[in-house]
């Protein structure tokens, strides 16, 4: 009934998992080159989360650069993606190579979110300095994504720096995406009046910079005074140790301020906060393979089945999810 796969591959040899092909070598060797083709092939790839990504990746990883990240975050609307595209422009006029992720949130109402983006960032469209790609926060089973960053990695080889991450701050793992970044610029607009508070907490916490965008309507003042309230909150003593930036996505203005600012900013190598986003993107990679083994585990168990059982208390759910996590430890190795 199994269909066998290639006809010369014995199963009793399996081919070593991290051997790369000829063709799969050369593909490699030409994303590092900056091919865009090359590129946007294996981001295909690492998006379908295709068998051999990993080995691919892993591959490439030698290649890595350090470019500089660069998280963009903030509820929906708040021009993010004008931002983004604006910041593009001041980039690519210092000469630089820009490569843009955009996390869509997987959510079924965002559908046309992606498609704004796109259409916001035609400008650079035909531009080759410039790679944007989208892709979803999720993995495909429900785990935090780990394909933000593998795109990332991607982006890095092929000499793009900076690399922006454009998520919308509407959920945990939205927010959470924009840790693998070394700078997390925070966009709220003003307007919010009391409603400040309606920044998620979230959002508050993984700011570097805040960019207050829309400056060109009313409450800019407000807006800032408010922040820089809940940031001395935050920081109990007079706060203000997070840059407040005012820009207006529309019209350029404040972006060449917002570039400059982020330039000089240190890349971390080391210390807490460069072990902090390690530890994100570990965890993130390890999720997302949890999830995936999870699925499995459930399917190989019965899967409805399973949760039938379970619902109507034919079986317990701590020894049910003991099981399922013996196969996972099992399965997985
Ligand atoms: N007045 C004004 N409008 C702006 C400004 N920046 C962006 N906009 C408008 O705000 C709307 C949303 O902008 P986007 O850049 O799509 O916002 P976003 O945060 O990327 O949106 P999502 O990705 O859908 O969350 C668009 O109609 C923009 O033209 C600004 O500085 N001033
Ligand atoms: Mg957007």
């Amino acid at each position: 009934m199994h269909p066998r796969g290639r006809a010369n591959a014995s199963p009793m040899t399996p081919e070593p998992p991290n051997v790369l092909s000829p063709e799969e070598s050369l593909l490699v060797a030409r994303v590092k080159d900056g091919n865009t083709r090359a590129g946007a092939r294996l981001m295909r790839l690492v998006d379908d989360r295709h068998p051999r990504a990993q080995a691919l990746l892993k591959a490439l990883h030698p290649h890595r650069r350090g470019a500089r990240i660069i998280g963009i975050t903030g509820n929906p609307g708040a021009g993010k993606s004008t931002l983004t595209s604006e910041l593009i422009a001041a980039y690519r006029k210092a000469g630089a190579r820009v490569g843009i992720i955009a996390v869509d949130p997987s959510s079924p109402f965002s559908g046309g979110a992606i498609l704004g983006d796109r259409i916001r960032m035609n400008a650079h469209a035909l531009d080759t300095g410039v790679f944007i790609r989208s892709t979803a926060t999720r993995g495909h089973l429900g785990g935090l994504s780990g394909s933000a960053h593998d795109l990332v990695a991607v982006m890095d080889a092929m000499g793009f720096d900076p690399i922006f991450v454009e998520t919308v701050g509407v959920g945990q793992d939205e927010v959470e995406v924009v840790r693998l970044a070394h700078t997390t610029v925070v966009v709220v607009v003003p307007g919010l009046g009391d409603d400040i508070q309606a920044i998620k907490a979230g959002l508050l916490e993984v700011a570097d910079v805040f960019v207050i965008n829309k400056a060109d309507r009313e409450g800019v003042e407000r807006t800032e005074r408010d922040l820089r309230t809940m940031q001395g909150l935050k920081s109990g003593a007079g706060g203000g140790d997070v840059p407040v930036i005012r820009t207006v996505a529309t019209s350029g203005e404040g972006v060449e301020a917002l570039a400059a600012l982020l330039s000089a900013r240190p890349i971390e190598t080391e210390g807490p906060r460069a072990l902090a986003r390690t530890r994100y993107v570990l965890e993130a990679l390890v999720r997302e393979r949890f999830a995936r083994e999870f699925d499995k585990a459930l399917a190989a168990h019965g899967g409805d089945g399973l949760l039938g059982r379970v619902l109507q208390h034919a079986a317990d759910p701590w020894t049910t999810a003991e099981a399922l996590f013996e196969s996972v430890r099992d399965g997985a190795s």
